[in-house]
């Protein structure tokens, strides 16, 4: 009998993603030592290679064959995880991926400086596909991505942001790269300007899903699971959309309570604050919306032809939602 259960997207690209990790290892080594040692501390803590599934998943969806979808998948993790390696210096994070963050193990100079070869090397590698619009897209990509994280930087501390200041950050900082990494794989099946939109749109989407569910994970999840210590995010400063919402709809004293603990990073009473957040149905509010950005990234999908890769595109908007960590 014929079985129409989508193969899941993690067994579907399973090869793929195996000749992504071979690029990954040839593309990380350097002579110098410690360049070794971090690439393979960070990369070698896995992660959940979204971005470079996108770039698969997308590619193979339109049809293409050929070696660049494996350079291309593996640059767009170089970025990633330069971001990360950056990031973690910025926020001073201790943990990340279930372990020490590099810049708590080799140092904050060790840390940016690697992240600087990182995201350098990734340049050498999409240079070697030789399209010039696979630079124009990763170079605008980096560009927004790097201004996200300012524009992030200048929020901090501002319990008054608006909600679409807050979302134009996380397009900027995590969507762009989500949105790249789809609109790579339709530029290298060289599919049509509309359906390449379609692509970027998807990963817009689904990387706005993503960040808003991370966001809320930093209220509701468990640092075990996540692999990164929840409460960081308030810990810094930043005004996420859970707090933005519990302050719109809590009690003026629940609303001090929170707009004191943003101006100072103040978490003392992170847990008096995680329960007002939870009674005041922010965390669901803000799954909610990220529902809705997933929803969106879907409708995208009928622009691509039938297959099971866009199945499994289907699964990940999903997924995005449900996910725990
Ligand atoms: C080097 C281009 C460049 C810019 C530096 C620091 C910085 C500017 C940007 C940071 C942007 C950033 C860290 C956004 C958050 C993205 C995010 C949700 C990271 C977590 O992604 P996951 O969950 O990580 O996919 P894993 O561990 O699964 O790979």
């Amino acid at each position: 009998m014929h079985d129409s259960t989508p193969i899941p997207a993690a067994r579907l690209v399973a090869t793929d993603m195996r000749e992504v990790d071979a690029v990954i290892r040839r593309r990380l080594t350097s002579d110098v030592a410690l360049v070794n040692q971090i690439g393979e501390y960070i990369i070698g803590a896995g992660g959940k290679r979204m971005r470079p599934m996108l770039v698969i998943m997308f590619a193979r969806a339109l049809g293409f064959r050929g070696a660049e979808q494996h350079e291309l998948a593996a640059t767009v993790e170089f970025i990633h995880t330069a971001t990360l390696l950056h990031d973690d210096v910025v926020d001073e994070s201790s943990l990340r991926r279930g372990r020490q963050t590099a810049n708590a193990l080799f140092g904050n100079a060790a840390s940016v400086l690697v992240g600087d070869f990182l995201y350098s090397r990734a340049f050498q590698m999409m240079v070697s596909v030789n399209r010039m619009r696979v630079l124009e897209v990763l170079a605008d990509a980096t560009n927004v991505i790097a201004e996200g994280e300012v524009l992030q930087l200048m929020n901090m501390h501002d319990p008054d942001i608006a909600v679409s200041e807050y979302l134009r950050v996380i397009r900027f900082k995590t969507a762009k790269l989500f949105e790249a990494s789809a609109r790579l794989g339709a530029v290298l099946a060289d599919a049509s300007s509309d359906v390449e939109e379609a692509c970027a749109a998807y990963g817009r989407s689904l990387g706005t899903a993503f960040q808003l569910v991370d966001d809320l994970l930093d209220y509701e999840g468990n640092t075990a699971e996540l692999g990164k210590n929840v409460g960081d995010d308030l810990r810094e400063g930043k005004p996420t959309l859970p707090l933005l919402i519990a302050m719109e709809r809590g009690t003026a004293a629940e609303r001090e309570l929170i707009r004191h603990a943003i101006e100072h990073g103040e978490v003392a009473r992170l847990a008096e604050i995680v329960e007002i957040v939870r009674h005041t149905g922010a965390i669901a509010a803000t799954r909610e919306a990220a529902r809705h950005e997933a929803e969106q990234a879907a409708a995208q999908l009928e622009r691509l032809p039938v297959s099971e890769y866009r199945e499994a595109l289907l699964e990940f908007c999903a997924r995005s939602v449900e996910r725990s960590s």
